[in-house]
């Protein structure tokens, strides 16, 4: 089992959630926790974690080499979370995600390449996405993502997400690193930043605001819970195949239109609640997920994103923990709202 791990991003929700997960189920690993704090970094996240002794954070930018670097030595395995994570903050400026996502990916892998001197036993995985995978039609419902699927990215977002992931993958091919790569579908769950749909629509309705619903709802998202994620995660980390790609999905398909209607329902509001706005611009219209290469070969399958049991569970944290999600929704949260969505 590799002892130290350190964790990128893990001030974010994925992160947090995993940096959680990972303490419960491996009781003799110790985390080091990397993250610069950005927007949608909180240290509140990790509540309650932050007094393991197993435990450590450090801020720090990916960007970085000299913060990056003795930590990479230190570890025995990176999972690299951190990222410019919103599809609608790329469109509206790209420049953040190509500086993460591409340069803080290549200064971090560099780092383990030269700290782990070809050491295969240090294992690098890189959180990657479903959309680099670009977009399905909703006449096609056979179709999924495999993981032969040519990369196909439409956002800026998903874009920069692929170019990290082909450095991941370059890494292993030149360098012989263990290199690791997970693409995974919509994630929800507690802690999620509320520019997020769901995070975002429930808070909004406790608000007693409406709900800003691109175009005309029908784009599909494969929806799975965080930490189904994170024990796919882990499952990859050890004991996925290194330089291989693993999709992970929920299985777990719904509409925009139907995921509001579910939200709406389970918050006792009615459709009135829904204010139509125009469309994200190049919105990828359908993701969804076959991983069955994950199941065959790590045993993996999502256990806890059963709908709507687990819609609800998250329906009612985001409930339960008002003081979380007003902290965060107040201060520069605010501009980012207007501009986005002409205040309201
Ligand atoms: P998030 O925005 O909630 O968290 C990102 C974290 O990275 C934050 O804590 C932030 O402070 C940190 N960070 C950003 N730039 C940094 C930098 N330069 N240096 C150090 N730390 C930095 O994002 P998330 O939704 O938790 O996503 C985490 C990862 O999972 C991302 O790589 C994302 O692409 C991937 N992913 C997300 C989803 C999803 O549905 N949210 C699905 C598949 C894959
Ligand atoms: O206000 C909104 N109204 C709306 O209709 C927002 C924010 C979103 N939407 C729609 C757009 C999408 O079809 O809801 C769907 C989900 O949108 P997001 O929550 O922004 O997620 P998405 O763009 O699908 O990307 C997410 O999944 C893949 C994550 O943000 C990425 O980090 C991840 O890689």
């Amino acid at each position: 089992m590799r002892t130290h791990i350190l964790v990128t991003g893990g001030a974010g929700f994925i992160g947090s959630n995993f940096i959680r997960f990972l303490l419960a189920q491996r009781p003799g690993v110790r985390v080091t926790n990397l993250d610069s704090l950005t927007y949608s970094g909180n240290l509140e996240n990790l509540t309650g974690i932050d007094a393991d002794p197993r435990y450590r954070f450090v801020k720090g930018d990916i960007c970085d080499d000299a913060a990056v670097s003795p930590l990479v030595a230190q570890a025995d395995a990176v999972v690299h979370f951190a990222a410019e994570s919103h599809v609608d903050r790329s469109i509206l400026d790209s420049r953040p995600f190509v500086v993460t996502n591409v340069m803080g990916t290549q200064t971090l892998l560099d780092a383990c390449r030269r700290a782990w001197a070809g050491n295969a036993d240090r294992r690098f995985l890189y959180v990657s996405t479903d959309e680099v995978y670009g977009s399905l039609p909703l006449d096609r419902p056979e179709l999924k993502f495999t993981e032969e699927t040519p990369l196909q990215t439409n956002s800026p977002y998903s874009a920069s997400k692929a170019a990290g992931d082909l450095l991941a993958r370059a890494y292993h091919h030149t360098f012989k690193m263990s290199v690791l790569t997970t693409r995974c579908s919509n994630n929800f769950g507690p802690y999620q930043f509320p520019e997020k749909v769901i995070p975002l629509f429930v808070t909004n309705l406790i608000e007693g605001k409406q709900v800003p619903l691109y175009g005309d709802g029908l784009n599909v998202r494969d929806w799975i819970h965080v930490d189904d994620h994170s024990d796919g995660v882990l499952c990859v980390l050890e004991r996925g195949r290194p330089g291989e790609v693993y999709n992970l999905g929920g299985n777990n398909e719904r509409s925009n239109l139907e995921l509001t209607h579910a939200i709406l329902a389970l918050m006792g509001k009615g459709p009135e609640m829904i204010r139509p706005v125009a469309d994200r611009p190049g919105h990828d219209r359908r993701y969804a997920i076959d991983a069955t290469k994950a199941l065959r070969e790590l045993g993996w399958t999502p256990t806890r994103s059963a709908w709507p049991a687990a819609l609800e569970r998250t329906v009612r944290w985001y409930a339960d923990n008002p003081t979380w999600w007003r902290r965060v929704k107040s201060g520069a949260y605010r501009e980012y709202y207007a501009k986005q969505y002409g205040g309201g």
